[in-house]
């Protein structure tokens, strides 16, 4: 039953996806003009040249073993960063809670609502930036002080991989240090735009080859071999996992290809994260059963001792799923946020997502039509839902979101 079923709900995905792509609407390009960054106004300023010279080769920046990932204030705990129709809000972990000092309102000189919001560490300094792909496929940038995203340097940055109606994800590609930009598009391939620390337009940016990826399926992005440079993935609608192995110029290093999994299955939320804890980044799919599915890396295959169903102290289906290392014990959580506006958490034990310290989380942000950006595999998912006019209508399917 179950092998008949899936094959007739991803075909007529595919089917309601390429009948959708072709006719999405933009959303009013006119309408809303980028927004004019009066503080920061690098745009022109030119980028200092002797960032991007010293980039590729100079220094191998050392490669830290394991980075929490979304972690806005540099202290080593990943929080939570929210775009909402009022700004940018920003949940700070304490470790116990989304509330520490400086949780609020964050300050910045990008987003407009419409723009499609993704997070990375893009000057390599420790602290986690924002940045929006816009409807001119432009990168508008914040970079992140510790208590506002309008760091000298934010501002318009040049790519070539820009382009509207990509699915836009970040990774430390060439693993110089800095998370690139990488754009999953519908008939361009990926393009890559490496980081500079003022630009996405390193050497090396551009079209990346890879065996892993089609506009149908769901990607991902993470260091699936743990050598220090971000790979990507795609889980398609037979639950394969397809990986491009970084070279640092392409996806198509050795050891890529098919990767076997524990279980992956099509219709759930793919997630990656560290969730063992050993440097490799590992997957995980939470089903509409409640089910968390993980995956873990081996380095040439996501079914290493330990992948199985992790039992979890939060998560019910319809909620927004998110991860990243909350409590800083170097594994991965899991953390939602719900319809009455909680956020419920399971933290890694190594096994399981119940570890002491998990349940409800009090925070300073995180309503629940908000868009948080951990969540970036939520506008991976949302371009396969049948019912979207475009990338940003698709969150509206969320339930009480609607216009
Ligand atoms: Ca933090
Ligand atoms: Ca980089
Ligand atoms: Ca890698
Ligand atoms: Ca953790």
């Amino acid at each position: 039953m179950k092998n008949l079923v899936r094959p007739l709900v991803a075909i007529s995905l595919v089917f309601l996806t390429l009948a959708g792509c072709g006719l999405l609407p933009q959303p009013a390009p006119t309408a809303a003009p980028q927004p004019t960054a009066t503080e920061s106004a690098p745009p022109t300023a030119a980028p200092e040249p002797t960032t991007e010279e010293s980039a590729p080769t100079a220094e191998p920046a050392p490669v830290a073993p394991f980075h929490a990932g979304f972690d806005y204030n540099g202290d080593a705990r990943s929080d939570i960063v929210l775009f909402t129709k009022n700004g940018w809000q920003a949940a700070l972990s304490s470790g116990a809670g989304f509330d520490a000092p400086s949780s609020g309102p964050w300050t910045a000189n990008l987003g407009m609502w419409g723009e499609i919001p993704f997070a990375g560490d893009f000057d390599g300094d420790g602290k986690t930036d924002i940045a929006v792909l816009n409807w001119n496929g432009e990168f508008w940038v914040g970079l992140s002080t510790g208590s506002s995203f309008d760091a000298e340097g934010s501002g318009l940055w040049a790519s070539p991989a820009g382009l509207w109606g990509g699915i836009p994800l970040s990774g430390d590609f060439d693993g110089d240090g800095r998370d690139d930009v990488l754009v999953f598009t519908e008939k361009d391939g990926l393009r890559v735009g490496l980081s500079t620390g003022r630009s996405f337009d390193a050497p090396g940016s551009g079209r990346w080859n890879t065996p892993a990826g089609l506009w149908s399926e769901q990607p991902f992005t993470g260091d699936f071999n743990g050598d220090g440079k971000d790979d990507m993935a795609v889980l398609n609608w037979q639950g394969q996992v397809w990986v491009g192995i970084s070279s640092g110029a392409a996806f198509d290093a050795a050891g890529g290809g098919q990767w076997a999994v524990k279980e992956a299955p099509w219709g759930g939320m793919p997630l990656s994260g560290d969730f063992n804890g050993d440097s490799k980044t590992d997957l995980v799919v939470f089903t509409p059963e409640n089910k968390w599915k993980v995956n873990l890396s081996s380095g040439t295959s996501f079914d290493a001792e330990g992948s199985g169903d992790w039992n979890s102290a939060a998560g019910l289906w319809g909620e927004l799923p998110t991860a990243g290392d909350f409590n800083g014990d170097g594994r991965a959580d899991i953390a939602l946020l719900n319809g009455n506006s909680e956020w419920w958490l399971g933290l890694s034990s190594g096994a399981s997502f119940d570890a002491s310290g998990s349940g409800r989380w009090q925070s300073a942000a995180g309503a629940w039509c908000d868009v948080p950006l951990n969540a970036a595999d939520f506008w991976r998912f949302d371009h396969l839902t049948p019912n979207m006019q475009n990338l940003w209508e698709g969150r509206f399917r969320l339930s009480g979101c609607g216009q």
